[in-house]
Parts: C-alpha cells; sequence; structure tokens
C-alpha cells in the first residue's frame, strides 16, 4: 500500500491530462458547450451532449479514477448528488448498513429522502465493533456505507476487515474517502468496491467549489453508475470540474501540510485546561492510533475537541477565534471553526447525537495551511476568551 503512494505526487499532475489535442494548451481547457456537432446522425467525436460526456468532466474522472485505483470516475455537482447516484445503484427496498457516525446530510439524506424515494432500511452501527457488523447482516443487505476518519468523532474503521467480512455476502462496500483523500488512504486497496468524495473539501481544497466523486473497482459498475449519471443527470459543470483538477495537482503538498498541522493543534490542545479530550487519530490517546498508523499514511487535516464547559462556552469559543473562521465545511487551505451539534449535524436528532458523543461542548477545527504557531496562538486566546462565561 504505502509504496504505491510515492507515485501519488506525479498522478495529481499529470492523470487523466494531456495536452489539448486542437491546440496544444498545456492544462485542460473549460469546455463551456452543452452540445456538439456532429458529422452524420450519431457520427461524432466521442462528445454528443454534455451531460452524457464533457472533456473537461472528462479528465477529472479520470484523474480521479487514476489516484483511487479504480477502472472510472464519475464527478458531481456535490458530494450529496453523488452519494445519492451511488444510493440509486441498489434499487428499491435494499437494506444497508451504515456507520453511527456520519456527515449530518448522509443522514438526512438516508433518513428523510431515501428511505421514503427507495424504501431503503438502514441499521446504524458503531464498525470499531466488527460483532456489530456480523450481527446487522441480513439476507436482503445489499451495501455497507463508512466514512473513515468520521465526521465528526475522527473514528477509524478497518476497512480490510469490513470488506473481507462483507465480500461472501456479495454486499457492496462503500467509503466516503472525504477526510482521508487518496493520499492518506485508497480504499479500493482494501477490498472497497466504491469510493465516495465530497471534493468540495480536500480534493479541490480552495473552498470556492461544491463538487462530488465517485471511483468504482470493476468495469460492470463503471457501466451501471455511467448510465445512473447520465440518466438522473447530477453532473458537475465544466468550470468547477477545471477547478478541481487544477486543486489537486496540489493535494500531496496540502495533505502534508494539513497533517503536519493538526499534530501540532492536536498536542497544543491536549494539554490545555479548558479541554476535556481531543480526538485526533495521530495522538497516541485515539483509541484507534494504531489501526490509523497501519491503514493511513499520515493523519489528517480534522481535530475534534470536547471543551470543558456547556453550549455558551462552546458557542464563545467559536466566535472567538480570529483565524479560524467561524463556518461549515473543511479542507480547504484556511482554517475552519465549528460547532457539530448546531451546524453540520443539526439534521440528526438530539437524542441520537448525544448517544454517539455528538455533544454541545464538541468543537471541530478544519486545519488550514497557515503558520502552525499563528493557529495555535489563536486556539489560546479564544479558549481564554472561554473562561469568560464559565
Ligand atoms: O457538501 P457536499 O459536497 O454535498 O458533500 C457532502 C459530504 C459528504 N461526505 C462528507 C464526509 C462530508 O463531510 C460532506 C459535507 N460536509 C460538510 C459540509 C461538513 O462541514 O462536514
Amino acid at each position: 500500500m504505502k509504496s504505491d503512494q510515492q507515485k501519488i505526487s506525479t498522478q495529481v499532475i499529470h492523470a487523466g491530462q494531456a495536452p489539448d489535442p486542437t491546440t496544444g494548451a498545456v492544462m485542460t481547457p473549460i469546455y463551456a458547450t452543452s452540445t456538439f456537432v456532429q458529422k452524420s446522425p450519431g457520427v461524432h467525436q466521442g462528445y454528443e451532449y454534455s451531460r452524457s460526456g464533457n472533456p473537461t468532466r472528462d479528465a477529472l474522472e479520470k484523474c480521479m479514477a487514476e489516484l483511487e485505483d479504480g477502472v472510472a470516475g464519475f464527478a458531481y455537482a456535490s458530494g450529496l448528488a453523488a452519494t445519492s447516484n451511488v444510493l440509486d445503484l441498489l434499487g428499491g427496498g435494499a437494506h444497508i448498513i451504515s456507520g453511527n457516525d456520519i456527515y449530518g446530510g448522509t443522514y438526512r439524506l438516508l433518513e428523510q429522502v431515501k428511505k421514503v424515494s427507495a424504501a431503503l432500511e438502514v441499521t446504524y452501527i458503531d464498525f470499531q465493533d466488527l460483532d456489530q457488523l456480523r450481527e446487522a447482516i441480513r439476507p436482503e443487505t445489499k451495501a455497507i456505507w463508512v466514512e473513515t476518519p468520521t465526521n465528526p468523532l475522527l473514528q477509524i474503521y478497518d476497512l480490510e476487515k469490513i470488506a473481507a467480512i462483507a465480500r461472501p455476502h456479495k454486499i457492496l462496500t462503500i467509503c466516503d474517502n472525504t477526510f482521508a483523500t487518496p493520499y492518506l488512504q485508497k480504499p479500493l486497496a482494501f477490498g472497497f468496491d466504491i469510493v465516495v468524495h465530497s471534493a468540495t473539501k480536500y480534493l479541490n481544497g480552495h473552498s470556492d467549489v461544491v463538487a462530488g466523486i465517485v471511483v468504482v473497482k470493476t468495469l460492470e459498475m463503471a457501466e451501471k453508475m455511467k448510465f445512473l449519471q447520465n440518466a438522473v443527470g447530477s453532473i458537475l459543470s465544466p468550470f468547477d470540474a477545471f477547478l478541481v483538477l487544477r486543486g489537486i495537482k496540489t493535494l500531496v503538498l496540502r495533505m502534508r501540510a494539513h497533517s503536519e498541522n493538526a499534530m501540532k493543534i492536536a498536542r497544543f490542545l491536549e494539554q490545555h485546561d479548558n479541554v476535556k479530550h481531543v480526538l485526533y487519530p495521530g495522538l497516541k490517546s485515539h483509541k484507534q492510533h494504531s489501526l490509523a498508523k497501519a491503514q493511513m499514511l499520515d493523519f489528517g487535516g480534522m481535530v475534534s475537541f470536547y471543551l470543558r464547559g456547556d453550549l455558551d462556552a462552546a458557542k464563545k469559543f467559536t466566535e472567538s477565534t480570529r483565524l479560524f473562521a467561524l463556518a461549515e465545511s473543511l479542507g480547504g487551505v484556511e482554517s475552519l471553526v465549528e460547532l457539530p451539534a448546531i451546524m453540520t449535524h443539526a439534521s440528526i436528532p438530539a437524542n441520537i447525537r448525544n448517544q454517539y458523543g455528538i455533544s454541545d461542548n464538541l468543537i471541530r477545527l478544519s486545519v488550514g495551511i497557515e503558520d502552525a504557531d499563528d493557529l495555535i496562538n489563536d486556539l489560546d486566546q479564544g479558549l481564554k476568551q472561554m473562561n469568560e462565561v464559565t
């Protein structure tokens, strides 16, 4: 696994991209066209209508397929559009097993859309305990859905073991690899079937696009996804595909910088009096630190922690930081802070949130690539201001 990572620095710059055949342009042009001329009905140069295929989107899709070691990629208008289209693969009345710590919008899509529109049944489990997985499998189970690291609790699940349990039952294994990116981990190499991304995050990396990606492992799945992408039509625009492609070129450099800063910040927070507990897979105190070390190249840029305080203290802290902008989303070069219970995970009912540990004093940081000392000073002054309400 880890030896493959060496060529990713080259892949992020070249995969799926060749100089433009008509002009020699080194950068993939933005093919801003909805349709393509045909010589005779049905005779064209590989493109007929941009929902079905567009050269700029194609370049991004090929790039992501290579980065994730898959056979084909598909680019969508958002991460949730990508998730929704993957769930369309399962047909009606399917049973799926999902991690109980997932992005709130994914939970909402499962609970409030797919349960109604596709009679989907979902069992939520803690994938840290694989007996829960074995017990949850039913004859009608069609798919397993995991995020690792999870949003927002940064739990790590063993992708290889999950895939091995699913395989004899012919259950499709799907990993939302948004937090890790293919630089840190490649789920298909661990035996998973499908990778999903919110490309809005680290892949694009500059907080100026909303986008989603799906990568599949087999040609059979690729054919089905190609049909579904065109049939449902929630595709990424050529301009946004261009921006994501450009962002990916610096993915390796950015992920290294995010991971380095996040480790320093996690260590700083761990010794702070106003912090109860830090969740970062790179810390020895993290429950799955050794699994994270084995499965990931580094530990990424997301850090969550429990403040010693209540909701008011948490609000005060998030309002007090100056470099860490109070905002949803993650994975951009700039640092962000948020309160999952009120922001990204508000669509999960409070009793369920609290049961899983998404409490009012849980803070999530998306650590950017600014100077680490500046970021630490900012958190320090925010934590001091928080004392005023406790
Ligand atoms: O926002 P969108 O591009 O549609 O992606 C949805 C999504 C899917 N998967 C994961 C792991 C995510 O974190 C997200 C979006 N998350 C946020 C906006 C957030 O702040 O957590």
